[in-house]
């Protein structure tokens, strides 16, 4: 693969300085630890990565089919309640979701669109062709998928210190693949906003209180007037949904005295995040309102490891996907996906796992990236689960073997740029709105990369592992 070449030592300091004035003239930036006003230079790579064009644009291309996927799985109950009936047992997190799909299902849908803002990760694998890289996704985001409103920054960034380097001949610079991400999530909520059908009422964006991550959401927020000046966004906490909000006797939910046309969750994804039983009230009271959710329960649901393993097995996805073109473009994707269920299946993936840890990663349904489990660890973890039934909590996946690079890592937290041994991930944006069986909007919007010294097992940008950075076609 034909990598980018990396600038002499002594002009990387000249670059660095400017990329990082770059990245605060222009936003690309994260809270600091400090304070809520002091902001740094979010996390990147010196130079984009070199990418297989033919792979980004199989990746492109897939993504429209993942929209449906993802859509048809949150509308089967039966196939949602079925997959998941192991891992609702004893993932008390995943539990707690279900129990809302579940009760609003029953007292009936008081919102039939809903707004998926979803995001498809790849790893390049090596496989046993390492001439022929092929791409496997790692998973889908469902929930909070994040950086679509940095991500084209990073281009402009690489664009800007390519010029730097002189490298004027135009045909490097189409290497760089346009990415219209952060307007792509904007126009979704937008359009979700519209179709809520009341003027007055407003997006709200669900987040943490110590959110650092708040300007990839200001992004969005500030390009959704470029499509409508009047769809505004607020910022709540679920402790200010909890103490201003209020569910109105026809389901309108209110909010700080706004109505509340569109639920966006950036917080939410990870049991920690609900920091008492009022947390989940309000998970709760917004899932039984009007507002159109992004995500739904059912389509949280649909994201979760354990659907992505059973989506895999042999002859399910036929049950959503009758086009054979479609089918075989959406598994080209899937790397090994296995069951660790109580039962013959399950015991068969232990002992693969423990014979030969190093090929694969296990995974619990945590989202947010940092909770994967890695060689010795498995063994240990899947020794120590004495209760057959508590391997539910995981699945088992493949390895994906990306070839390493090397790229300078620039980190704010960093007194210098660090030379590294680096391995990327590249995903794509879909947006998708649907109502009850009808989709009304399908799009792939725009794609984030993400790169990382191989020291990292897992992680992504906001677990302070990996660092934004962009293709370069090859
Ligand atoms: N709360 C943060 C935000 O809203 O940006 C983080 C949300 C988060 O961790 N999202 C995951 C993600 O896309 C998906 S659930 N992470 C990308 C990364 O951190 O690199």
């Amino acid at each position: 693969m034909d990598a980018r070449e990396l600038p002499a030592e002594d002009t990387v300091e000249y670059l660095v300085t400017e990329a990082k004035d770059y990245c605060l003239t222009h936003g690309l930036v994260m809270q600091s630890k400090e304070s809520y006003f002091t902001v740094e230079h979010a996390p990147f790579t010196l130079l984009p990565t070199a990418f297989p064009k033919r792979r980004f644009l199989q990746a492109k291309e897939v993504q429209k089919d993942f929209n449906v996927l993802v859509y048809r799985v949150s509308q089967d109950h039966e196939f949602l309640k079925e997959a998941l009936s192991g891992t609702i047992e004893v993932d008390d997190f995943t539990a707690k979701i279900f129990e809302i799909y579940e009760m609003t299902r029953k007292e009936g849908l008081s919102q039939p669109i809903s707004l998926g803002i979803l995001r498809s990760d790849y790893m390049l694998d090596k496989g046993n062709k390492p001439d022929d890289l092929s791409i496997k996704q790692v998973e889908i985001n469902t929930i909070a998928s994040s950086f679509g409103g940095l991500s084209p920054q990073v281009r402009a960034l690489h664009s800007f210190l390519s010029d730097l380097q002189n490298e004027h001949d135009p045909s490097k610079k189409d290497k760089l693949p346009v990415n219209t991400s952060c307007l792509g999530v904007a126009a979704g909520l937008v359009d979700a906003w519209k179709y809520y059908g009341n003027e007055r009422a407003v997006a709200m964006i669900v987040v943490s209180e110590d959110e650092r991550n708040r300007f990839d959401q200001r992004w969005v927020q500030h390009l959704m007037r470029e499509h409508d000046p009047r769809a505004h966004l607020i910022r709540k906490t679920f402790n200010e949904i909890n103490s201003k909000g209020q569910l109105k006797e026809d389901k309108t939910l209110i909010v700080d005295g706004y109505e509340i046309a569109v639920v966006y969750f950036r917080n939410g994804y990870d049991p920690h995040q609900y920091s008492s039983e009022n947390d989940w009230n309000a998970r709760l009271m917004m899932e039984r309102s009007r507002a159109i959710k992004c995500p739904s329960a059912a389509l949280h649901l649909a994201g979760t490891k354990k659907v992505q393993q059973v989506l895999a097995s042999p002859g399910v996805l036929e049950r959503f996907i009758s086009d054979e073109e479609v089918l075989n473009r959406i598994r080209s994707t899937f790397t090994g996906l296995y069951t660790l269920d109580e039962g013959p299946e399950g015991d068969k993936t232990v002992e693969m796992a423990i014979a030969d840890p190093d090929r694969f990663v296990l995974k619990p349904q945590l989202e947010g990236g940092g909770h994967n489990i890695f060689g010795e660890d498995i063994v240990k973890t899947l020794k120590n689960t004495t209760n057959v039934k508590e391997r539910s909590k995981y699945i088992l996946m493949d390895k994906i073997q990306p070839p390493v690079t090397k790229n300078y890592i620039v980190r704010a937290e960093l007194p210098k740029p660090v030379l590294a041994d680096v391995i990327s991930e590249l995903g794509f944006f879909g947006i998708l709105i649907s109502r009850g069986d009808e989709i009304l909007v399908n799009r792939e919007v725009g794609h984030l990369m993400r790169t990382k010294s191989i020291d990292h097992n897992d992680g992504g940008v906001c677990s302070g592992r990996a660092n934004l950075d962009s293709p370069y076609l090859v």
